[in-house]
C-alpha cells in the first residue's frame, strides 16, 4: 500500500533513497500513522540491497513539528499506555543503513527527537531545534532527555528541555548537534551528497561501524572496546575486506558488493 504521508524516492545508481516526511499542512507532524508508515518504510528500505544510505527529510518549512498534538490532547495515561507508540520508534532505531536527516525550518519535540535518532544531521541555516514539550505540560518522550544531553551536555539540554527554547542551525552546529549547515537552496542536496559517500563504502562495513559507534551510548568502554574489536574481527570475513585491501594495494578504486 502506498503511505499517505511519505514520499520515497530510490537512486538505484548511487544506492540512496530519501524518504520525505509528507505532511505539510500540520507541518509534518508526527501522527500515529506516519509513525507507522515510516516504520515499514525503513524496513523495506533496510532489507533491499540496493539501498546503502537513507535520507530523511521534511520540506523546506518544517522537518517535523513535533509529535501530533491533535492526536494526543484528550488521550489518557492508560491510553497512551496501550497504544504503544514508542514500539515503532524502538523498530525504527533498529535500522541499520546510515540514516541521515535533512532538515530546514522545525525540528520540534518528537521532529527534534526524530533527527537526532538519525546518525548524522544536515541543517539549512533556517533550521530551529527544539523540545517545547514543557510548554504544552509535558516533556520529551522519544530520546529527547537522553539523546540531547549526550550530544550537547547536561548545561544546554537542561536549558532547551526546561524552558522550551528553540536553538538554530548555528548553534546546534557550534554546540556538536549536527554536522553541517548549509543555505536553504542546498540542505537537502548537501545531505544526499553526504549518504553517497558513505554508499560508495563497503555496507557491510558501514552497517558495523555504526552499531559499534552507537554501542559508545549504552556500553562501558570496556564493553564497547570488546564490541568494536569483534565487529572489526568479523568483517575480515567479508569479501569486501579482501577487495578494500587489495584495491588499495594495487591503487585502484575498490569495488564493493555488501558481501
Ligand atoms: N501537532 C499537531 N499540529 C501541529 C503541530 C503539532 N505538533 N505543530 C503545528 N501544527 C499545525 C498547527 O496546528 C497548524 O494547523 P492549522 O493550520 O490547522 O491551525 C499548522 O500546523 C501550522 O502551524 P502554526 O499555524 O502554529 O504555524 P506557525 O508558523 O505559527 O508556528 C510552530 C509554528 C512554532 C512550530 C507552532 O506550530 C508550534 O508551536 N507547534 C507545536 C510544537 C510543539 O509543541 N511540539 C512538541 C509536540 S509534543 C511532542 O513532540 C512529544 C514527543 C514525544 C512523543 C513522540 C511520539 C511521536
Amino acid at each position: 500500500m502506498q503511505p499517505e504521508f511519505l514520499i520515497i524516492h530510490q537512486q538505484v545508481a548511487t544506492h540512496v533513497a530519501h524518504i520525505q516526511l509528507n505532511r505539510p499542512e500540520a507541518l509534518n507532524a508526527l501522527n500515529l500513522q506516519l509513525m507507522s508508515e515510516l516504520k515499514d518504510a525503513l524496513k523495506a528500505l533496510d532489507a533491499d540491497p540496493q539501498v546503502r544510505a537513507v535520507v530523511l527529510s521534511g520540506n523546506e518549512k518544517a522537518f517535523a513539528a513535533g509529535a501530533d498534538i491533535t492526536q494526543m490532547a484528550g488521550k489518557s495515561a492508560i491510553d497512551m499506555y496501550n497504544t504503544d507508540q514508542f514500539s515503532t520508534w524502538d523498530a525504527i532505531k533498529k535500522t541499520k543503513k546510515p540514516l541521515i536527516a535533512a532538515v530546514s525550518g522545525f525540528a520540534l519535540g518528537g521532529g527534534c527527537e526524530l533527527a537526532m535518532l538519525c546518525d548524522m544531521i544536515v541543517a539549512s541555516e533556517t533550521a530551529r531545534f527544539g523540545q517545547p514539550e514543557i510548554k504544552i505540560g509535558v516533556m520529551p518522550g522519544a530520546g529527547g532527555t537522553q539523546r540531547l544531553t549526550r550530544a550537547i551536555g547536561k548545561a544546554r539540554a537542561m536549558e532547551m528541555v526546561l524552558t522550551g527554547r528553540f536553538i538554530t542551525a548555528e548553534e546546534a552546529l557550534a554546540a556538536g548537534l549536527i554536522n553541517r549547515v548549509t543555505p536553504v537552496a542546498l540542505y537537502l542536496e548537501e545531505a544526499v551528497k553526504l549518504a553517497k559517500e558513505v554508499a560508495v563504502m563497503s555496507p557491510l562495513a558501514v552497517k558495523m561501524a555504526k552499531e559499534a559507534v552507537l554501542k559508545a551510548f549504552d556500553s562501558s568502554l570496556e564493553e564497547g572496546l570488546h564490541f568494536e574489536r569483534r565487529n572489526f574481527y568479523l568483517l575480515f570475513a567479508s569479501e569486501d575486506q579482501k577487495e578494500g585491501m587489495q584495491a588499495f594495494l594495487e591503487k585502484r578504486a575498490p569495488a564493493f558488493k555488501g558481501e
